[in-house]
C-alpha cells in the first residue's frame, strides 16, 4: 500500500492529494492512509500534510528503501520481497537467518551502512552509510553442494555484463569473486551456503559493491587497493536504478544457468576476465604460490602451472595479479 501511496503522490509532482482522493483511489479508508504517511515520513520521505488540502510529496530520500527499490524494477522474482535496514551489522547474516526461517527464494536484504560486513575467511568488508549496494540475495537451487560455487562465478559474471553493457564502466573480473578497475577493487562477492548432505537448502549472495565515494573518501584501510564506480564514471551513479538492473541481469543469468547448465557463465567469465593468461600469486591457507593462470575447469576452479611445469587446480584462495 505504501509503494501505491507514494506512486500516487509522485504523479502529481507539486501537488496536493487528498486523504479521501487517496483513500477512495486505493480502497483504504483515510485513517489508513495517514497511518501508512507517517510510516513513509518515518522512513524518510518528505511529505507536507495540510488538513485541507491533503498531502504533498516534497523530497524522496536517497536511500535504498524497497517503495523506491520496486518502483521501476523488472524482476519477475528476484528482489520482489525486500528487507530494508538503515544500519545492520551484515546483510548476509540476516538473509541466513531468514532462509532458516523458510523465506522465499528472491528475498532482497538490503542495508544503507554496515557495520560488521564481512568478506571471505572471516575479513571485513567496509561498508560506509550512503556510500554503496551492500545486500544479500536468498536462492534456493536444486543443485548439490559441490556446484554452489558456479554461483559465485555467475553472480559476478552477471554484475560484470551488466557494469560493462547497460552502465560502460569496463570493469574486469579476477578471480574468484572480484571485479576490478585499474587493478583496484570495486565489487566483491561472498556466496554462503547452508546444505544438508550433499544437497543445497539455501544459498546466500553477498554482494557489495563501492558506488559513490571519492579517492578521498575512501576509508583509511582501502584507500589504496579499493576504487568506486563513481571514480571511473567521474560522476555519481543512481544507486536504485543500478541495484535494478543488476537484480534483473542476475535473474536472468541465474534462470539461464538452472535451465542451460554452467557452460555460458564460463564463457561469458573468461571474456570480462582479467585474470588468466597472466603471472600470479595465489595464496590458500597453507601456501603462497607464484604461477601462471591458465584456465578454469568445469566447476569455476582455476588451474595454474606452476614453476616445475606442473598443474594444479585451486577452488579457493585469493590471487594477486602480478601487476596491480
Ligand atoms: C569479498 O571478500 O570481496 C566479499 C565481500 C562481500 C561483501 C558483501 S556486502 C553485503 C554482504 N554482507 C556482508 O557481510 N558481506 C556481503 P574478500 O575477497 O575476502 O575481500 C575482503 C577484502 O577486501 C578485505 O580484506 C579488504 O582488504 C578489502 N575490502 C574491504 N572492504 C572493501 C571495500 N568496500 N572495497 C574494496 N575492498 C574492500
Amino acid at each position: 500500500m505504501r509503494e501505491k501511496i507514494i506512486d500516487l503522490l509522485k504523479k502529481h509532482p507539486g501537488q496536493y492529494v487528498s486523504g479521501e482522493e487517496i483513500s477512495k483511489l486505493l480502497a483504504v479508508s483515510r485513517t489508513a492512509v495517514w497511518k501508512h504517511i507517517k510510516v513513509l515520513q518515518e522512513e524518510g520521505y518528505e511529505i507536507s500534510a495540510l488538513s485541507k488540502n491533503g498531502y504533498r510529496l516534497e523530497r524522496i530520500p536517497d536511500k535504498m528503501l524497497a517503495e523506491e527499490i520496486k518502483n521501476g524494477l523488472e524482476t519477475k522474482w528476484l528482489g520482489q520481497e525486500i528487507r530494508y535496514f538503515s544500519e545492520v551489522g551484515s546483510t548476509n547474516n540476516i538473509a541466513k537467518m531468514l532462509g532458516d526461517e523458510n523465506a522465499k527464494e528472491g528475498l532482497l536484504v538490503i542495508a544503507e551502512q554496515q557495520n560488521a560486513g564481512r568478506g571471505r575467511l572471516g575479513r571485513n568488508w567496509v561498508s560506509p552509510a550512503g556510500k554503496g549496494l551492500w545486500f544479500s540475495l536468498l536462492l534456493r537451487p536444486k543443485i548439490s553442494l559441490l556446484e554452489a560455487s558456479q554461483l559465485t562465478i555467475m553472480t559476478v559474471t552477471a554484475i560484470a555484463q551488466v557494469l560493462r553493457n547497460d552502465f560502460n564502466l569496463p570493469v574486469g573480473i579476477k578471480w574468484p569473486n572480484d571485479l576490478l578497475w585499474n587493478g583496484k577493487k570495486v565489487a566483491g562477492i561472498l556466496t554462503e551456503v547452508k546444505a544438508e548432505a550433499d544437497i543445497v537448502n539455501y544459498v546466500v549472495l553477498g554482494i557489495g559493491i563501492n558506488v559513490d565515494m571519492d579517492h578521498n573518501s575512501l576509508p583509511k584501510e582501502i584507500h589504496q587497493t579499493a576504487s568506486a564506480l563513481s571514480q571511473i564514471k567521474g560522476q555519481p551513479l543512481p544507486r536504485i536504478f543500478l541495484l535494478q538492473k543488476i537484480l534483473k541481469g542476475i535473474e536472468v543469468m541465474y534462470e539461464k544457468y538452472l535451465d542451460e547448465g554452467f557452460e555460458f557463465c564460463l564463457k561469458l567469465w573468461k571474456e570480462y576476465n582479467v585474470t588468466l593468461g597472466q603471472e600470479i600469486t595465489i595464496t590458500t591457507w597453507q601456501k603462497k604460490i607464484k604461477c601462471f593462470a591458465m584456465d578454469l575447469d568445469r566447476m569455476g576452479g582455476l588451474i595454474v602451472l606452476l614453476p616445475d611445469g606442473s598443474r594444479q587446480t585451486f577452488h579457493s584462495g585469493d590471487v594477486t595479479l602480478k601487476n596491480s
